[in-house]
């Protein structure tokens, strides 16, 4: 999933919790009464779909799945506790951390992905919303390969525990590589400009 929006670009998850500051959530509190068109402290899917849509790349079908899993208390539109919880996610993966949001809140995120309620995450749940946290298919398929110790093709939370654990390694790993990756080019490119401005460079090194 991709996401452009101006406005979350105000909005940073707290490095130490994975939420948002006291006056973070006031502010989207504001931003959700002017999406609450109706004035009922609540938005439903419509209003909702317009909403992701804006700001995201997924497809209506993929939307009206957030909606339902979101929808934590089947009242069939979204409170703000709810839309609380999707801003969260929406800033994670804004800012590259959903593994991280995963591991920190694995109780809650386990729960959401067990849209039947059986305490055991299928397949079918993870890939009905694992592109929110960008997952796709295959990687789903392999997690469910590596962590369902019981065999039984369904993850409870103690295998699930275990998955966000090994996320943020991965994170971690994806994190460090692409800081290698960029200090690569950085030097690559002082390193062109060094030969191509000989002089300035050792001016450089002698100041
Ligand atoms: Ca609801
Ligand atoms: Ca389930
Ligand atoms: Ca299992």
């Amino acid at each position: 999933m991709k996401i452009r929006s101006k406005f979350l670009d105000l909005f940073h998850l707290n490095e130490k919790y994975f939420l948002l500051t006291a006056r973070e959530a006031s502010i989207l509190f504001e931003f959700f009464k002017a999406l609450d068109i109706r004035d009922e402290m609540a938005i439903d899917d419509v209003q909702f779909l317009a909403f992701m849509k804006s700001i995201t790349d997924l497809s209506r079908k993929q939307i009206y799945n957030v909606f339902d899993m979101l929808d934590i208390d089947g009242s069939g539109v979204l409170d703000f506790d709810e839309f609380y919880l999707l801003a969260c996610i929406l800033l994670a993966v804004k800012d590259n951390k959903e593994k991280q949001f995963i591991h920190r809140h694995s109780r809650t995120v386990f729960e959401l992905l067990d849209e039947d309620g059986s305490n055991n995450i299928s397949a079918e749940e993870f890939e009905t919303v694992g592109f929110l946290f960008n997952f796709d298919k295959g990687t789903i398929r392999g997690l469910f390969n590596e962590f369902d110790v019981s065999g039984d093709q369904e993850l409870n939370y103690q295998e699930f525990k275990m998955f966000a654990m090994a996320c943020i390694d991965k994170q971690n790993e994806v994190d460090r590589k692409r800081k290698e990756k960029e200090e690569k080019k950085r030097a690559k490119a002082a390193a062109l400009d060094a030969e191509e401005n000989p002089r300035a460079s050792s001016s450089c090194v002698i100041l």
